[in-house]
């Protein structure tokens, strides 16, 4: 009696709790609704993918949790995708701007819950820039900033060896320097100079870009309420660091800090390997030229705060750029580097094997800063080179950026600021006219979008789209931007938004050594997953190997489920954009 009485208590608590359960979560469990999971602007273009065929035309949008309607449509023709065979028909409810909370209501399911709100945007964008605090390396994150997720410093950096590929007369092999501070560069605990370029660059532009908007983005980091933009003060923490990986002998960058082999998955400085500052390179030197350039226009404006700062940025990156004149093709190349040099070295390469276009983005950050266009002018500088989006081995198109914002400097000179807008919009028209049709995004328009960190390819397309409104101010431009937010936030294949913490469906088992290692089940806000990347290099056991679909949410998966600054500083800048713009 007694027995069947616990067994009965047993299941009805089972089923209270499902009931519950099924009532407090909605929508909670993966239906055939592709949607942005985060939601809209009032006046944005709104779109659901429904994926999956069916002869139910009808959709409808409810207030979220009742079947109160509020707006009712039909569903487009079914197209299917190139990249995953995914048969989907669009859902527009464009006409919906009334604030609130809704789910998209087709064929009995709901799909996740989602806002319209004007500031629905305000708080991913905060998180995406509180991502590179997470990072920081030689200082303990505190409880006050870093909540739950507080830790412990990670690697000091004190005490670096040069190694031997880097040794030089003033400092031959096994040199102590100081590389402290920074942030990593991913899912890893090493720095890369060259991956600090175009994430560096990117930040700087979006506060270029809109400085309006981040002088009053308050982020609750250590420096907050110091006289500085919360943003400038995390890309300032970078910066220091960069600083260190310049050999004040004779102004060459080293190529990164690192340890020899890639750490196990433990929290950061738990290891007491040697780290080595590895072989300088032009690719590192011409990106750190970049940034200081940039950073010293930048900076210039809080000289009270930070006094010499910018002069200092500028001379740093004279001397990089006077060292790559001595040195103008030395290419880092780990595998012939490794035959010749102990000890191996395995982490991250960056190994790029063409550095014209950083040649071109160095002397436009370098004109512009100086405004002396005369850097255009070195042998090595091609104004003819192609321009494609942005890539950490792809930088031609930051240089057009910055020559765009920056038209007076190359009046007189032998860069055609026009030739470069056409090319800008030409690239730009080609998305827009091309573009994913089944999802409604410029993204996925082309196989080779979905390279290692494909989700960073949809930010910087939605970079370079949003560069074009704001030189045309043509809101077509903003509409394509927003179409591959909408596409990392979940309105794509796989049915994730990609950013941790962000929408209902997102990545709990990113690869990073942190959010895995400390313990809390929920990983650190605010990071874009790598995303889609048929390649599969992690031999992980992925549930599709179609290019949209090669996504795995599990630890093993640094082909597609790691995080890295480069990849959150485009989705920093669209995020922030679309935030601020009317
Ligand atoms: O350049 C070739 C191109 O010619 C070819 O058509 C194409 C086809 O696959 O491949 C291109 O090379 C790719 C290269 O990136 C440049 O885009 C490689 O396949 C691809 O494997 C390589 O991936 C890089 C990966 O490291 C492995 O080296 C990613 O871009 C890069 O973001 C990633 O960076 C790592 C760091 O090494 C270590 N820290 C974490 C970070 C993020 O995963
Ligand atoms: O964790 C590493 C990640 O940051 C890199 O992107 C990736 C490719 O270089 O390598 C990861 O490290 C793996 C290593 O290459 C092979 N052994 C397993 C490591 C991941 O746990």
């Amino acid at each position: 009696m007694n027995g069947a009485m616990k067994m009965n208590d047993a299941t009805m608590r089972f089923l209270l709790y499902a009931c519950l359960w099924a009532i407090s979560m909605p929508g909670y469990t993966q239906s055939a609704i592709r949607i942005n999971q985060l939601g809209y602007k009032p006046g944005s273009i709104k779109y659901a993918a429904i994926a999956e065929p069916g002869t139910v035309v009808d959709f409808a949008v409810v207030r979220a949790g009742t079947s109160e309607k509020v707006l009712s449509g039909t569903l487009s023709v079914p197209v299917t995708s190139s990249f995953s065979g995914i048969t989907t028909r669009l859902a527009d409810f464009s006409a919906l701007d009334r604030t609130g909370i809704y789910e998209l209501v087709y064929n009995h399911q709901r799909s996740f819950r989602f806002t319209i709100a004007g500031n629905v945007f305000s708080e991913l964008s905060k998180a995406a820039i509180k991502s590179y605090y997470y990072q920081r390396v030689s200082e303990p994150l505190r409880p006050a900033h870093a909540g739950k997720w507080s830790r412990a410093a990670g690697h000091p950096d004190d005490s670096v060896l040069v190694h031997a590929s880097a040794a030089s007369a003033a400092r031959p092999e096994g040199t102590v320097i100081a590389s402290p501070g920074g942030w990593y560069d991913a899912g890893d605990y090493n720095k890369y100079i060259v991956n600090s370029g175009i994430t560096m660059g990117t930040l700087l532009s979006a506060y270029e870009d809109f400085s309006g908007y981040y002088d009053t983005v308050y982020l609750n980091i250590p420096e907050s309420g110091n006289g500085i933009p919360d943003l400038l003060d995390e890309v300032l923490h970078n910066l220091r660091w960069m600083f260190t990986m310049q050999d004040p002998h004779d102004g060459g960058v080293y190529h990164k800090c690192t340890h020899a082999k890639f750490d196990g998955k433990v929290m950061p400085g738990i290891t007491r390997a040697p780290r080595y500052v590895v072989q300088k390179t032009t690719a590192a030197a011409l990106n750190f030229a970049a940034v200081m350039a940039q950073a010293a226009r930048v900076y210039a404006g809080f000289g009270k705060e930070l006094p010499g700062l910018a002069d200092s940025c500028l001379k740093a990156a004279t001397a990089a750029w006077n060292w790559s004149l001595q040195h103008p093709a030395v290419l880092y190349n780990q595998e012939e580097m490794n035959k010749q040099y102990a000890p191996p070295i395995v982490t991250g390469a960056y190994g790029d094997r063409n550095v014209q276009d950083e040649w071109f983005w160095a002397a436009v950050e370098l004109s512009v800063t100086t405004a002396d266009p005369g850097y255009l002018e070195a042998e090595q500088v091609d104004l003819n080179m192609n321009m494609s989006v942005p890539s950490w081995n792809a930088v031609a198109m930051m240089g057009v950026y910055t020559a765009i914002r920056n038209a007076t400097v190359f009046e007189r000179s032998l860069l055609h600021i026009q030739t470069l807008t056409n090319t800008l919009l030409t690239i730009a028209d080609g998305w827009l006219s091309g573009g994913n049709k089944a999802f409604s995004t410029v993204m996925g328009q082309s196989r080779r979008d979905f390279a290692w960190g494909s989700n960073s390819v949809a930010m910087n397309q939605s970079v370079l789209l949003l560069k074009a409104f704001l030189h045309t101010k043509d809101r077509k431009y903003l509409n394509g931007a927003s179409s591959n937010l909408d596409y990392v936030l979940g309105r794509n294949a796989t049915g994730y938004s990609f950013v941790t913490g962000f929408g209902s469906q997102t990545p709990m088992h990113i690869h990073h050594r942190p959010s895995e290692a400390d313990g809390i089940v929920a990983p650190i806000p605010g990071f874009l997953a790598g995303g889609p990347n048929p390649g599969q290099q992690d031999k992980c056991k992925y549930p599709f190997n179609d290019p949209e679909r090669s996504y795995v949410d599990d630890y093993c998966s640094y082909a597609s489920n790691e995080v890295a600054i480069n990849w959150n500083a485009p989705l920093v800048y669209v995020v922030g954009a679309i935030d601020f713009l009317k």
